[in-house]
């Protein structure tokens, strides 16, 4: 089939579509592609995930708008259907790859997925079929990986017997449809024909902007976008130490900045997670292979994964300030998703707070009311403790009755690292409030017990 056969296809809605990799992100393609009209098969290494796609049921954790209601109308239409079998992908005309494309221990890329995905395909692709990949990856895979094991495995040439190219993703969970829908997304094929056959599918269902590329571009683009947002949070976070060792507020200063023309300070906070921030950026600096030095892009993942530590020395010198060395102390900590009013934990800060004051001897209880299984009574956790600290900024923390439950703690320490709290705000007049790049602790409570430990604690950063 030529390229100019298969966009005829795809513009009468006939070409059949696969999709490789059911996950946050190829469930809702695979979904939204049978809602427009194609014929489409997902694949998906996982047998319960099949049976509970085909099943009608969402296998995605977390509020997805739109999502559970579409998967039920197009599988029982039967527009959709999923399969673990690669067999029943030989028919497809168009094949999406949406495999995890993780980084291992070193940052290097971890591409065990996509090559065993794109094997298994080349043994079924038809012929003259385009396979278009949607997961993030270093800048050159599709030319020296995805490119060579294809050709490998159909004992055809690109651009001969098969076409590829390379649009990746860009979802956020929790707006998985609507992002599909909406986001300018590039369209990077082994040639001009390919990336303008790329449009005429995307077009089906994208609102935003279609541009064409070559398969470079579009790798060097999703990594650098993800590489430039994580080298800004950590600017955000190494002014909010600097702030704090100054005696300044981080959260003041970034607003004001932000009043310049062209400036936009990002939020500090307790670190970066999720699952594409923190390790994007590794998959673009694997691109350089060594051969330039590269100090930006590594500092600035040190900067950021360097702030759950921080966010412990904030806890363990205001606790010690108070007379309560961290050893034995009780802490509670206010969330555990990686993003707010999310049930998303994946590479959460939290995660590392918490272990990190648990090897300090200290007793934690993680309260987060969007994760199943720490969904407990947040005024349960807060009372008798000595450290309430929000990782987290989930709506429903605003709302509770402060006043009321710093009484109820032992020792009254709030560490807030998303700026919840105001702190001329009447709720924390009776807490020792730390703020994240800003500190605080300059004005002991009233009811504060005297240092117990007889020693001079350690000053706060900014103290
Ligand atoms: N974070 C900060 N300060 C900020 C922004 C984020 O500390 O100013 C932290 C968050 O708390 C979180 C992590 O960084 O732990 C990531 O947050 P995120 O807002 O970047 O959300 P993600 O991880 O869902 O990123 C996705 C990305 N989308 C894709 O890769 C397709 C990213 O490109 C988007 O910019 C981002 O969503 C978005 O804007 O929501």
């Amino acid at each position: 089939m030529t390229l100019a056969e298969l966009r005829a296809k795809i513009d009468r809605r006939e070409a059949r579509v696969g999709v490789i990799g059911l996950g946050y992100v190829g469930l809702p393609v695979a979904c939204t592609l049978a809602r427009v009209g194609f014929h489409t098969l997902g694949v998906d290494l996982k047998a319960d995930r099949v049976a509970h796609i085909n099943a009608g049921m969402s296998p995605i954790e977390g509020d997805e708008p739109g999502l559970a209601e579409l998967l039920a109308e197009v599988t029982v239409s039967g527009r959709l259907r999923a399969t673990c079998d690669y067999e029943d992908v030989r028919t497809a005309d168009v094949v999406l790859v949406s495999v995890e494309t993780p980084v291992d221990d070193d940052h290097r890329p971890e591409y065990r997925s996509l090559t065993s995905a794109c094997s298994a395909l080349g043994q079924v692709l038809g012929e003259g079929a385009l396979v278009i990949v949607e997961s993030t990856i270093t800048p050159g895979t599709i030319d020296q990986v995805v490119r060579p094991l294809l050709e490998e495995t159909t004992g055809r040439q690109l651009n001969k017997g098969f076409y590829l190219g390379h649009c990746p993703e860009r979802v956020m969970p929790g707006h998985l449809l609507e992002n599909l829908g909406t986001m300018s997304r590039i369209c990077g094929g082994s040639t001009a024909e390919t990336a303008e056959t790329m449009v005429a599918l995307y077009r089906s269902y994208v609102r935003g902007d279609l541009d064409t590329a070559d398969c470079v571009t579009a790798e060097l683009v999703k990594t650098v976008e993800n590489a430039y947002r994580d080298v800004n949070i950590a600017f955000a976070n190494e002014v909010a130490l600097i702030c704090e060792s100054v005696g300044g507020d981080v959260w003041r200063v970034r607003e004001l900045v932000n009043k310049s023309p062209g400036r936009n300070v990002l939020l500090p906070g307790p670190g970066v997670g999720g699952h594409c921030i923190p390790k994007d950026p590794w998959l673009l600096a694997a691109a350089a292979k060594g051969s330039i030095p590269l100090r930006l892009i590594p500092a600035a993942r040190a900067v950021n994964d360097g702030m759950p530590q921080h966010v412990v020395d904030l806890i363990t010198s205001g606790l010690h300030r108070l007379g309560r060395p961290v050893s034995g102390a009780r802490v509670a900590v206010l969330g555990y998703a990686y993003l707010e009013n999310s049930d998303d934990t994946r590479n959460s800060p939290s995660e590392s707070v918490v272990a990190q004051l648990v090897s300090c001897g200290a007793t934690v209880l993680a309260q987060d009311p969007y994760v199943s299984g720490l969904n407990r009574d947040v005024e349960e956790v807060i009372a008798g403790s000595d450290c309430a600290v929000i990782l987290v900024n989930h709506r429903s923390y605003a709302a509770l009755d402060w006043p009321r439950l710093i009484t109820s703690m032992r020792t009254p320490l709030v560490v807030d690292t998303r700026r919840l709290f105001r702190d001329e705000a009447p709720p924390m007049r009776d807490a020792c409030l730390l703020t994240l790049g800003a500190v605080g602790l300059d004005r002991p409570p009233t009811n504060s017990k005297p240092d117990s430990t007889g020693t001079t604690p350690p000053r706060a950063p900014g103290e």
